[in-house]
């Protein structure tokens, strides 16, 4: 096999890591459409996916292995007809329908790289994607929670000069009908290598503008049934995709390509509250779903007066923002299933509780890595190694953690050491028994319930308002989701006054995801400022959250 390639675009792994990896069996030199085609001889006729968004009739969708690989041939033939190349960027915006499995197997087995955007991102983030990745396509759904994402695709390829098509899965308006892309399967040309790329996720990210995430078919198929054998899925579960299906959580933790690894069931479900999932857990036997923290609350509170049988559910996987300890021990009573936290994130390295872990590690930690080859280290600031047990910065290194971002050489530098690990940005712990807690983040970003808010992205849109002078975007606590945004604001001098809601208008018609939208806004004289005259941040928090505390009494 051919020593890991670095390109132009991405840093591969280091020759003698990926001889290693290979060696030890992490990386089995598997790719993505060849594993669904194998899946699909050996078990042609098992469920693969179920949708039950449904058809245009209205009736419940479910393609077995078989019909899932033969969509995937016959959209891979339609995206060559249309002139889509190995390499070349596919934005793919879709809800939890079962197109996206369609689509993406299809790229898969192209070699084409699905960029995984999800379905709250807008203008802003959809336009950098697409200009940034040059993509040749974009992959949208007509209309979704009443927003009209066929017009954006219009603003966006009018501005992206590589922006050939645009497909859409409904109604196709002015585009082309996703539906009238398949046909008669062709020999595919230079089918990818198990080294090569697979797709770029996204980072949550720290810096302006979301980093891309590359992601080979051997390191991220590792990941997968690393997690099958963690989580205990295998050829019986049945895998509830409850969150956005292109974030790495539910898409490979184990999530739904863990699941379709395993030959087991993935139902999809459109939104992830009690009303539509549970219903989903009990007519389809689901025995593993994932969550982030807030969704698990709402859960477990809605468990206790629910009429449905929620019998068949061994696993909930919660991850994404930190689980507090005492929704945590509510878990198990109140589902009925095992607790599984997971510590995860797009750039690789996934922690896992075990299933057969003492509950006190299940409810405190969050748990330790996949990989006997996950290297970790928790270093001061001066990347010191600390001894066991004291709290530090969280590097890492991996058989399926990246070793830079796509075309980002720059931030590269400071993402990762010389060495090749990546500095995660978390604040951990590290028990003796090997498991990570997670006590806070060095990085500037907000975790809103799972959802990230790059501090600096969101400063740059509140900076391009005419009466603004300065802007510092901090977390606030918040009972709900963790934590929420609070954007500082400087007028300039001489500018009339200014609502905090004419701020958080101006951010969201410049085109975000609403869940980057500052929750609150406070105008301040001049920032408070740290010992060498940088924004003290520090200080901001404990402010707004003192605020927050004598409004409360
Ligand atoms: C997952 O992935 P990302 O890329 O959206 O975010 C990663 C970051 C981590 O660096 C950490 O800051 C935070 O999210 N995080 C947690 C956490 N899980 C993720 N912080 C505290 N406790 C946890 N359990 O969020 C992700 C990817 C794969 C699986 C699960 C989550």
């Amino acid at each position: 096999m051919s020593p890991q390639q670095h390109t132009p675009d991405a840093v591969g792994y280091p020759a003698e890591f990926a001889e290693r990896y290979r060696e030890a069996g992490y990386w089995r030199g598997e790719t993505f459409g060849r594993m669904l085609r194998e899946r699909a001889l050996d078990h042609p006729d098992r469920i693969a996916i179920v949708d039950p968004a449904g058809d245009p009739a209205g009736g419940i969708r479910r393609w077995t292995y078989g019909e899932l690989d033969d969509r995937a041939d016959r959209m891979a033939a339609g995206f060559l007809a249309k002139g889509i190349r190995k390499g070349d960027r596919v934005v793919l915006q879709l809800p939890n329908v079962a197109e996206f499995f369609e689509v993406v197997f299809a790229l898969f087995r192209i070699g084409a790289l699905p960029v995984f955007a999800l379905p709250a991102h807008r203008e802003s983030e959809i336009r950098h994607f697409c200009a940034f990745t040059e993509a040749v396509a974009y992959v949208i759904p007509d209309t979704e929670a009443g927003f009209d994402h066929r017009e954006l695709a219009s603003k966006v390829k009018a501005n992206v000069d590589t922006l050939r098509h645009v497909f859409v899965v409904g109604e196709p308006g002015e585009h082309t009908a996703l539906r009238d892309v398949p046909c008669d399967p062709v020999a595919v040309p230079d089918a990818p290598r198990p080294d090569e790329l697979a797709f770029l996720q996204l980072s949550g990210g720290s810096t302006g503008v979301p980093k891309l995430i590359p992601r080979t078919h051997d390191d991220y198929i590792y990941s997968l049934w690393g997690s099958n054998e963690i989580c205990g899925v295998d050829e019986h579960s049945v895998y509830l995709c409850a969150l956005p299906a292109a974030h790495n959580f539910p898409l490979s933790s184990p999530g739904t390509l863990g699941a379709l690894y395993a030959g087991a069931r993935v139902v999809l479900a459109p939104r992830p509250s009690p009303d539509v999932a549970f219903p989903l857990i009990e007519s389809e036997g689901v025995t593993i779903t994932g969550l982030v923290p807030p969704l698990a609350l709402v859960w477990t509170e809605a468990a206790a007066t629910t009429g449905h049988d929620l019998s068949s559910l061994q696993v909930l996987l919660v991850g994404g923002a930190k689980f507090s300890e005492e929704a945590a021990r509510r878990v198990a009573p109140a589902l009925g299933c095992t607790l599984q936290q997971v510590f995860g994130m797009a750039e690789g390295l996934v922690n896992y509780t075990r299933l057969d872990d003492p509950e006190e590690v299940i409810v405190t930690t969050q748990g330790r890595p996949i990989s006997p080859d996950d290297e970790v280290r928790v270093v001061d600031d001066e990347d010191n190694d600390l001894p066991t047990g004291a709290t530090g910065h969280l590097l890492t290194r991996g058989p399926y953690t990246i070793r830079g971002y796509w075309r980002a050489p720059e931030h590269n530098a400071a993402s990762f050491t010389a060495d090749g690990f990546y500095r995660t940005g978390d604040i951990v712990r590290r028990t003796e028994t090997g498991h990570l807690v997670v006590e806070g983040r060095a990085k500037d970003q907000i975790n809103r319930g799972g959802e990230k808010v790059a501090a600096e992205e969101i400063e740059n849109h509140i900076l391009a308002h005419p009466a603004v002078h300065d802007a510092a975007v901090v977390s606030m606590p918040d009972d709900y989701l963790g934590e929420r945004t609070c954007a500082y604001v400087v007028l300039r001098a001489g500018a009339g006054p200014v609502k905090s809601l004419a701020i958080k208008k101006f951010v969201r018609e410049r085109g975000l995801a609403a869940y980057k939208v500052p929750d609150r806004v406070e105008f301040v004289e001049e920032f408070p400022q740290t010992g060498i005259g940088k924004v003290s941040k520090k200080d901001l928090r404990a402010a707004i959250a003192a605020r927050l505390t004598a409004a409360q009494h």
